[in-house]
């Protein structure tokens, strides 16, 4: 297999402008870029399958350039839905500057191993006249008004702003050629329109020599039909701040079977042997969670350090196995964050709280559970019907952790 046909194995190819054109391309190394706008101060998993393609293209020899979007950003590129809000220049600044960070936990930046740039720096610089006079004149408008991202609009109404976004991709890009010999963009699917803006612009600057290409890949689904990306509401994000080792582990080791190793061909640098063997572990022994385990260690530790796998793998052992005392606080704080939280008094009698705390339905429950051994106070059996909590006893005298039966955990708050 080479690159490309990898690619496509790995479900990674949906459009391209010239795929035949792109194979011969890639025989030679190119420069290829990706473009990410600040619109957030954060990454998400969802960015994840083509900050790992720019990453794919380093290993392989090419050269990736991640773009960050300071200038477009503060145009917006249009939704299918609504007209974006716009952020203020401090907001995109600090965002930029976030999205840096996280770019460089998965590409080596190294010298003229890949190329960050930040847009702003050249759109910052035209006038208005220029971009009319110089860029404007190559667009036609009813060919604009045809492309998708623009067409789903003009019934819910789209700015002149917006409108314009795809001229300044387009700008990007043949700045990237003329001065980085950028001649491939990449993207998700939703990016297919400006990926031709650009293909368009270079070829009319520059002449029918000029050839560049584009290449866009489908964006992660789920097999059960909701939106990939989320757990329990909240997104995953690439943020170490954001999203700590431990949900993030999670995140990945909850992958149903049948999307895992769609997942791990997308997002995992294992060779396609290695992906294989894991399928047929998968098939053999599903309980087993081998290829769940094999993406979440891969991840976690590009995005958290090995430090952060390692802390992420001991709060999920523990917290399987049961017993929270091997754990520091910081580690039950990340394992136990989304259980129940209840607040308690210094001295609250054990049963009384189960049932206030609806941890039990009734003070019988309560005792029945007590004397058969299924209550666990910080990690310890207790079968003494009269216990109390005392905050001398809880957790940096902060918290108490209940666990009732195999799995059903409680914070209790002093
Ligand atoms: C800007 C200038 C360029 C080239 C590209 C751009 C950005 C592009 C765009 N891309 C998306 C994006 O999301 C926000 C990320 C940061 C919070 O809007 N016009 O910026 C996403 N992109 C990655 C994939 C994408 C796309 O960063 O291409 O398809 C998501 O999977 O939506 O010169």
């Amino acid at each position: 297999m080479n690159f490309l046909e990898e690619l496509k194995w790995r479900g990674l190819v949906k459009d391209c402008t010239d795929l035949l054109g792109l194979e011969e391309k890639l025989k030679e190394p190119v420069t290829a870029y990706c473009g990410f706008d600040p619109t957030a101060d954060s990454l998400h998993v969802g960015h994840l399958q083509q900050i790992m393609l720019l990453r794919r293209y380093q290993n392989a020899g090419h050269r990736p350039i991640a773009l960050c979007g300071g200038g477009t950003g503060m145009i917006g590129d249009p939704r299918p839905t609504t007209e974006r809000k716009l952020l203020t220049v401090e907001e995109l600044n600090y965002n930029v500057d976030c999205l840096k960070k996280q770019l460089a936990h998965f590409i080596d930046f190294g010298t003229d191993k890949a190329i960050l740039l930040n847009n702003y720096d050249w759109l910052g610089k035209f006038t208005l006249l220029e971009v009319l006079r110089d860029y404007g004149k190559y667009f036609n408008v009813s060919y604009m008004l045809a492309k998708d991202t623009i067409a789903s609009r003009l019934q819910t109404g789209i700015s002149f702003t917006e409108f314009t976004y795809t001229i300044l991709q387009a700008i990007d890009w043949l700045k990237l050629y003329t001065e980085h010999n950028c001649e491939l963009q990449i993207g998700g699917s939703d990016q297919w329109g400006n990926l031709v803006s650009g293909v368009d612009l270079i070829r009319k600057v520059k002449g029918d020599t000029a050839k560049v290409f584009g290449i866009t890949s489908p964006l992660i689904t789920k097999s059960d039909g909701s939106k990939f990306g989320k757990s329990e509401g909240k997104n995953i994000w690439l943020d170490p701040t954001k999203t700590n080792a431990y949900d993030f582990y999670q995140f990945w080791f909850n992958t149903a079977d049948t999307d895992i190793i769609d997942y791990l061909k997308r997002l995992s640098l294992k060779t396609p042997e290695e992906i294989m063997a894991l399928e047929e572990s998968m098939k053999a022994a599903p309980h087993l969670r081998e290829a769940q385990k094999a993406l979440a260690a891969e991840l976690t530790e590009l995005v958290h350090g090995s430090n952060g796998l390692a802390s992420a793998l001991k709060i999920t052992e523990t917290l399987f196995k049961g017993d929270i005392r091997d754990l520091t606080a910081d580690e039950i704080r990340q394992g136990l964050a989304d259980v129940p939280k209840f607040k308690v008094e210094d001295g609250a009698n054990l049963i009384e709280t189960l049932v206030d705390c609806k941890v039990c339905q009734s003070k019988r429950e309560a005792r029945e559970l007590i004397q058969n051994g299924s209550i666990q106070i910080n990690g310890e059996k207790t079968t003494d019907l009269d216990a109390i909590l005392e905050k001398k006893s809880a957790f940096n005298s902060e918290f108490t952790i209940i666990k009732k039966g195999k799995k059903n955990y409680f914070t209790l708050e002093f």
